[in-house]
């Protein structure tokens, strides 16, 4: 079992993840040519040249970059730590790397540190700050992994020392604390080798965690796969990276917004199996945040907010509610069942095989109680019946709070 002994991480529920690197120039689209994947693969998609990829950087001016805005809202959003691109499979490093040149400061007529400007936002709002970290892929070194292609000449270690373990050192000295390393595809590494970066990280941050994807079963978290959620609760920790559209660097002719809803649904979903539910966001080549990513997230925020003490602090159930529901999701506290709602237009809240005496009903947001009633169906087993105030009906995402009377099981099962 994944067990990262951290509490915070286990508390998270709710992360930003942030892709941001010289691909967001190109958003999508190079010399006419689109790519039909996610906008961060361009370079090796549509297979541009190291020698040409290089040139973006003299071309990449964020002046509207602001780490300070994105930490504040990604608090404002109720989220609890930033995982950040420090490099991305394109080999860019975008922080002041010392070891190679092909960074943000030295290579860009933008020359700010944005990883220190992020560090300080951080720690000035009191957000943790997590770092994606590529260490097996790396297309701008000729012995870095390429996903794709022939990697048979390439000599991997040699790229470790000369570039990955260095860059690491450097992450992890010179910006503070850093939660945890996102590292990520690990193709043909081998155990020996995610070991000593295992290693590597915890003799400078021995606090520091280390993602799923690290590779060879070792990490100290489950990573899913991007946007999938396990079906049954998953004993251990665990997080799903996931998109807003369907990229995570910056594409212009993404228009594929998830609908707020959906999202605050998801939320809620990954929570209450014990998972966390990492974001992103992809800026653009001027640092902007997309405006509708903006839009979702200040919604979803809204509901978080609102909904705080059903999300925070919630445990898993020991059993889960035992029919499948299309319109709400559980979350759970001791001697509190969290009932969140995702459709409107209903009048009552009924919902057999609840075991466990209810005590209360309230609208968790204002407090205000509402009416229930328990009883026993047709065929004897328990129902609870919660009538929703005429103001509810057109609404949809709420959460109703049922105070339980004993610490035990929440659900019948079916018999
Ligand atoms: C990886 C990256 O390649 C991608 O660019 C992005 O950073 C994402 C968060 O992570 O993408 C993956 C990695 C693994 C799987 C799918 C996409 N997988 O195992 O299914």
């Amino acid at each position: 079992m994944k067990d990262t002994k951290q509490r915070w991480f286990k508390d998270s529920k709710f992360g930003l993840f942030i892709h941001w690197g010289l691909y967001s120039l190109l958003a999508g689209e190079y010399q006419g040519r689109k790519t039909e994947h996610i906008a961060e693969w361009i370079m090796n998609h549509l297979d541009i040249p190291v020698k040409e990829y290089e040139k973006l950087a003299a071309e990449f001016n964020p002046v509207h970059f602001d780490a300070e805005y994105i930490v504040k809202k990604a608090k404002s959003w109720g989220m609890k730590y930033i995982v950040f691109t420090s490099k991305h499979h394109d080999g860019f490093a975008m922080y002041h790397s010392k070891c190679s040149p092909y960074n943000i400061v030295d290579a860009t007529p933008f020359k700010r540190d944005v990883l220190k400007e992020l560090q300080l936002a951080c720690e000035k709002h009191d957000m943790r700050l997590g770092l994606y970290y590529s260490q097996a892929q790396d297309w701008h070194d000729p012995d870095g992994f390429m996903a794709l292609k022939d990697n048979s000449k390439k000599n991997f270690q040699a790229y470790l020392d000369r570039k990955c373990i260095p860059q690491l050192k450097e992450i992890l000295t010179g910006y503070g604390k850093i939660s945890l390393i996102w590292f990520d595809t690990p193709m043909g590494t081998t155990a020996e080798q995610s070991r000593n970066l295992v290693s590597l990280v915890k003799s400078i941050q021995p606090d520091c965690l280390v993602s799923g994807r690290i590779g060879n079963d070792l990490g100290d978290y489950m990573t899913t796969s991007d946007n999938f959620i396990p079906l049954r609760p998953y004993r251990g920790d665990w997080e799903v990276p996931a998109t807003l559209n369907d990229t995570w660097g910056f594409n212009k002719d993404d228009h594929n917004w998830k609908d707020p809803n959906e999202v605050i649904r998801l939320l809620v979903k990954i929570n209450s199996r014990g998972g966390n539910y990492l974001l992103n966001i992809g800026p653009d080549a001027l640092g902007r945040v997309p405006q509708d990513s903006i839009r979702i997230l200040d919604q979803v925020g809204t509901y978080v907010n609102e909904n705080a003490g059903a999300i925070f602090g919630t445990t898993v159930l020991a059993e889960p509610y035992p029919y499948d529901l299309n319109w709400a999701e559980f979350t759970h506290k001791p001697r509190t069942l969290f009932i969140h709602v995702f459709i409107g237009q209903k009048r009552v809240i009924y919902l057999p095989n609840i075991g466990n005496k209810v005590e209360k009903a309230t609208l968790l947001k204002t407090g205000e109680a509402l009416s229930f009633e328990s009883q026993k169906d047709c065929e004897g087993n328990s129902v609870i019946e919660v009538a929703l105030p005429s103001s509810l009906r057109q609404q949809a995402n709420y959460c109703v709070a049922l105070g339980l009377a004993e610490e035990g099981p929440v659900f019948e099962t079916i018999r």
